[in-house]
This record gives structure tokens, sequence and C-alpha cells, in this order.
């Protein structure tokens, strides 16, 4: 990777990968674009991915050779309007795949555990399973890693991509998913404010810490090709807990955290379709996946950084 472009560079990860890539690849190598914003960032360039032309200008002005494509409505934004998610997640993928075609690109677009349907295996989910999501946000996923299988097969473009687990950060709020308790109970615990969680206390699904998301992009984008076999959706493992786990574990931070329950349907019904924890050996083989942070340093940090951009 020599010169990058993050299509959706505004989002919960985006926001964090345009830092991350640049402190390697260097500032100036990394463009972040994103629908949203007119920052103060020399290299970030207010564009639309659904906008082909547009994005294959950028790719074309900017000499770049690979692309992250994180544009998403993710699983409950998405339950509220199937056609738009369906036209936005799948409208953005394909323009970045015809763009990696023509401009000879590499892509990465992420999956997720919202992939695999109610009939996978929920522990050790294997890396191949049936998949059969109930959710457009699933829907997607899966025909994105199909779509940029291929790609790869059929037209040489190197596609490559992770199912992620929920994302915990500390940078930027997640919006519209069925993972995003994991994150906004740790504001209510720093703000002193009451948790009210929407999904069941004993619903189980993976869960990941940002620095290892970020980690796993590089080193799956920067392995070798030719120990890949998978290619595309790869499982990414690392924590697994239920919201009175994740309540417990800040409160012997901040005993005075108080949880109460107000389930949401949605949210309901699609997490109880997920994994409670993926079986991540094939990424470990094939390109030496190993995550660094479990729910014990996890908690303490995010308490720590995000304590410290909440100012308490
Ligand atoms: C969601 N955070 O909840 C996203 C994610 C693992 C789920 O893709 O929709």
């Amino acid at each position: 990777m020599k010169k990058i472009l993050i299509v959706g560079a505004g989002g919960q990860i985006g926001s964090e990968l345009t830092t991350h890539l640049r402190g390697i690849y260097g500032q100036h190598n990394v463009i972040a674009a994103d629908i949203h914003g007119d920052r103060e960032d020399n290299d970030f360039v207010q564009l639309d991915a659904l906008d082909a032309e547009a994005v294959a200008k950028t790719v074309r002005e900017n000499k770049i050779d690979t692309i992250f494509n994180l544009v998403a409505l993710l699983s409950a934004t998405g339950e509220a309007n199937p056609q738009k998610a369906w036209r936005v997640n799948m409208g953005a993928l394909m323009n970045a795949l015809e763009i990696a075609r023509e401009y000879n690109c590499a892509v990465f677009t992420p999956s997720s555990i919202g992939a695999f349907g109610p009939d996978a295996p929920k522990d050790k989910t294997p890396q191949d399973t049936p998949m059969h999501p109930t959710t457009i946000y699933g829907v997607c996923k899966v025909t994105g890693e199909l779509l940029s299988n291929y790609y790869h097969q059929r037209f040489g473009v190197d596609t490559r991509s992770v199912r992620l687990p929920g994302v915990i950060s500390s940078q930027a709020l997640p919006g519209g998913g069925t993972t995003d308790y994991a994150v906004e109970i740790f504001y209510a615990a720093l703000k002193g404010e009451k948790f009210v969680c929407p999904v069941p206390h004993d619903r189980f699904m993976d869960m990941i810490y940002m620095p290892d998301v970020l980690n796993a992009m590089v080193q799956l984008m920067e392995a070798d090709p030719s120990r890949l076999k998978h290619r595309n959706g790869y499982n990414v493992a690392s924590m697994s807990f239920s919201p009175e786990i994740i309540c417990a574990e800040i409160r012997k931070h901040i005993p005075s955290l108080e949880m109460v329950y107000e389930i949401d349907p949605v949210k309901d019904a699609i997490s109880e379709g997920w994994p409670n924890l993926m079986d991540d050996s094939v990424a470990r083989a094939e390109w030496d996946w190993a995550p660094k942070w479990g729910l014990s340093e996890m908690t303490t940090d995010m308490l720590e950084v995000l304590g410290k951009r909440l100012g308490k």
C-alpha cells in the first residue's frame, strides 16, 4: 500500500483508520473522503461514494493504489429503510470494485458478524458455514463478500475483507448498529447517567476493540497474497460478552453505574440471529491474526481514554 483512499472516513472506523494509516504510510499518502464535512484537513475530500465519476477522479488524481470502502448503513438503521441500505451499501461497493478494476487498486470492504444467520452455529461459528442473514445489512455483507471474491477471480482485483465483531472505540460514536450499546454504556458510566440497555441481559455477541480492528485491516492488506485462500470475509474474533458482563466489568472501576433494560425489538431480533463467538482459526492460519485486547484491558483503556476526552 502506498497511496490510500478511505471512502466513508467520517464514520466510527474511518475516523480512526485515517489517523492510524497516516501514522504508518504518511499524512499525504492517505486521502480521507466522506460525504459529510469540510474539516481542516488538506488531505480530506468531500465525496459521495455513489458518484462513480467523482470517486474515479479522486483515485486518478491521487494515484491511489488501495481503497478502503467503509460506507455502510448499519444493521438497525438498515432495517428502518432496507431499500436505501441496499442502494448505499452496494452502490458504494460496486463503484469501489469497478474503479479498482479500471485503475488496478486493491480494495478492502469490511464484512461483519451480521453476515451470519440464525442457522449458523452460535459458538465457534465456522469460517465456512451457511450464510442466511435475516437483515438487509447482513444480505449486503454476504453479497459484498461474494462480489469481492468474484472481482478477484474474474478480473484479478486484489480484494480482501474481514467479518468484524461489534467495534468498541473511544473516538467516534457508532451510529445505527445493534452493538452500539457496548460503546454507549461507557459514555453513560463516565457521565454518571443511568444506562438504558436495548438488548437482553444475557445476549452474547462478538466484540472487538478498535486497536485490534486497525491492526487486522493493515495486517490483512499487507499479507502475502499467496497465503490467502479465503481473501474475503475472514472471521476475526477477540471478545464475547453480554450486557450484564460488560456492566459488571465497568462497575469494577465505576461501582455506581446503574443499568436498566428497555429492549428494542429490532435490535433484539437482529442480535438473536448473530454468533456468540466466531472461530477465527482460518485468519490465524492464513495471515497470522492474533487479537491483543481482551475485556479487562479494553475496559480499563476505554475508561481512561474516553474519560480524558470527556474531561472526566
Ligand atoms: C452493527 N456495529 O451493529 C455494526 C456491526 C457487528 C455489527 O456490523 O450493525
